[in-house]
């Protein structure tokens, strides 16, 4: 016994190495591929064989080093030191790609851990042609191979991540192990506390996806500010300076040849007489072509302009009152992530019955298929990086971590018209660590993306009947987010019949938040809590004070569905949901969505200027 624990502990030492040398001949660094739902592509959605490792066993042996035969080589016989294999992907049970974990096995309902996926695929390598393995999300970390050697590994539970695997497929069938693990980091964004459910494991959609060679991996083509032209750049991937991009609008007749430069970018003009732009009334989008060498992409794209005039917001140069609710990426009637193109239909169908032309996707960047489906529906939006509550704002590491969240969610969505507004955080405290970090993504976005408006979401400060809005932070925003919680966190609803106003600046406002939670079908009097009456009564007193703030742009109350929490521990009332939506998770619509409709579709709520 003594020797066979020595002899293993001498394997796990040489294994260390081989796989420091293993990281770092094949690992790579994830980069994101724009569009790469309109690229030919072989879909690894559907049925992934699973193992459940609270105990990282398929990575660590039991000195807790580093295996080099752990799980990730999909092992089929007895390892070579004799020892027996005590895992068989292929005789463990599935689990959906997209889709958590949670809500697909009773057992995994509160599991927070480590899970293996592996499944096989077929695969032809095409001459000139590269392969990137796409995760769509995987929440939160992930760590992937590729016929059991290590591609790369991802932080962060939201935004999508693509990893070159060319060199590591054969002709045939190839096999993929992915180790997701969603345990609540600290240093993590997010970090231990949200007011929302941790759904864990491959949560969007999973594909091999086929480029040439040399390929458009990046671009921005935005209306410009006196909306001329459409102006921006393409960049093409291991393109040499000279290359030629085209871009074209057919339906326009619109083309425009550019070449590479030395950044392996072609500046790119289109003047666009004619064009009809993107708005909530018109959502025109146009069929846009970019070419370059073997590569092309074809997207549906709308044009339009987003700016701030003093407190007004202006689309297209015209004030727009953003008339929203917030929406959680929580699935109606079974709960769970959002994973298909009918729950976007039911979310966003329920916004427009409210009345809405705008939405805040809150808290983190939801799945492609919601942005995509708001600029086909002319819904305008607020996206929204998981820097909630009290992140670890002086950690180097953190900020990191945000920057490359927001660097995803900008490059993948930065050609969706729809949205209008980049949110930066939620409800951080005013410190000035905090403001500095947030200081900084606000530059962060300026550089990725300076043709849209910044904006967070700040706590407000009250005193008395006055509620300031003077978070140090708003300096650095183009409109302010405000949450405010009375009558439910604060005061009595009627409070807000004499509450006052001051905010710092002088900048469009937008209360990102208020409400109350109500269970959907209990009645009762106006002052009891929890009944649809109790929350219809905050909504009516909030509406008219809201109506009383000059620079007020826009609302986003929350929220529009119940949604899972496991803060929200209340026997018989809230059984693990947060219910102040307007709509239950089984969509039951609450009295104060009626209230709240009539407003919106009567539009006495809001004014644009
Ligand atoms: C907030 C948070 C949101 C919560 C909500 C609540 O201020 O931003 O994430 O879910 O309040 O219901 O308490």
């Amino acid at each position: 016994m003594k020797f066979a624990l020595g002899n293993r502990r001498f394997i796990a030492i040489i294994c260390l190495s081989i796989l420091a040398s293993i990281k770092a001949n094949a690992q790579s660094s994830p980069t994101i591929l724009v569009d790469v739902d309109h690229r030919q592509a072989i879909s690894l959605n559907g049925d992934w064989h699973t193992i459940i490792d609270p105990y990282f066993n398929g990575l660590y042996t039991f000195h807790h080093e580093i295996r080099n035969d752990g799980y990730f080589l999909n092992g089929t016989q007895h390892l070579k030191n004799g020892e027996p294999l005590e895992y068989d992907f292929s005789k463990s049970p599935t689990l959906k790609v997209p889709g958590d974990w949670n809500t697909q096995r009773e057992l995994l309902y509160d599991y927070e851990g480590l899970i293996w996926y592996q499944r096989d695929f077929e695969y032809q390598p095409r001459e000139h042609h590269r392969a990137f393995f796409h995760i769509g999300a995987s929440n939160y970390k992930a760590i992937l191979w590729v016929n059991g050697r290590q591609v790369c590994e991802h932080e962060g539970g939201f935004t999508p991540f693509d990893c070159e695997v060319t060199n590591l497929l054969h002709a045939g069938t190839n096999f993929a192990v992915v180790a997701v693990d969603d345990t609540r980091q600290a240093d993590g964004v997010p970090t231990l506390n949200t007011d929302w459910f941790n759904y864990g494991g491959l949560t969007r959609d999973v594909a091999l996806v086929d480029v040439p060679d040399k390929f458009i991996d990046d671009y921005d083509l935005h209306l410009n500010h006196s909306r001329t032209a459409v102006e921006g750049w393409v960049h093409v991937q291991d393109a040499a300076p000279g290359a030629s991009v085209s871009v074209s609008i057919p339906e326009l007749k619109l083309k425009n040849d550019a070449v590479v430069g030395s950044q392996g970018r072609a500046e790119i003009k289109l003047n666009v007489a004619g064009m009809q732009f993107w708005s909530p009334e018109q959502p025109k989008l146009y069929d846009v072509v970019l070419q370059s060498g073997e590569d092309s992409l074809q997207d549906e794209m709308g044009f339009r302009t987003v700016e701030v005039s003093g407190t007004k917001i202006l689309l297209n140069g015209k004030p727009v009152f953003l008339r929203g609710i917030s929406i959680h990426a929580e699935a109606p009637y079974r709960g769970g992530r959002v994973t298909n193109d009918e729950d976007v239909a039911t979310l966003l169908g329920w916004a427009r019955e409210l009345g809405c032309n705008y939405v805040r996707l809150a808290h983190y960047p939801h799945d492609q298929r919601m942005t995509r489906a708001t600029d086909r529906m002319g819904i305008m939006v607020w996206s929204e990086i998981p820097v909630y509550w009290a992140e670890h704002f002086g950690d180097p590491a953190v900020l990191k971590k945000a920057e490359q969240q927001l660097t995803e969610e900008i490059r993948r969505d930065r050609d969706k018209a729809s949205i209008l507004l980049w949110s930066i955080a939620n409800e951080t405290p005013n410190t000035p660590e905090r403001t500095q970090f947030l200081k900084t993504l606000a530059g962060d976005v300026r550089a990725l993306d300076s043709t849209r408006l910044v904006t967070a979401a700040l706590l407000v400060r009250t005193e008395g009947h006055i509620k300031y809005v003077d978070d140090s932070l708003g300096e650095a925003l183009d409109v302010i987010g405000a949450n405010e919680y009375i009558g439910w966190y604060e005061q009595n609803p009627e409070d807000a019949d004499t509450t006052v106003w001051k905010i710092a600046y002088d900048k469009p406002l937008i209360i990102s938040e208020f409400g109350g939670d109500a269970k959907a079908g209990l009645h009762g009097k106006q002052t009891e809590r929890w009944t649809e009456e109790y929350q219809e009564s905050i909504y009516q007193h909030q509406l008219p004070m809201l109506n009383r703030i000059p620079q007020l742009r826009g609302m986003s109350p929350w929220i529009l569905m119940d949604f899972h929490s496991p803060r929200r521990m209340l026997p018989g009332i809230q059984d693990g949901f947060n219910r102040k939506g307007l709509i239950s998770d089984q969509g039951e619509k609450k009295k104060a969505f009626y209230l709240l409709q009539k407003a919106y579709k009567e539009e006495r709520i809001g004014k644009a200027e």
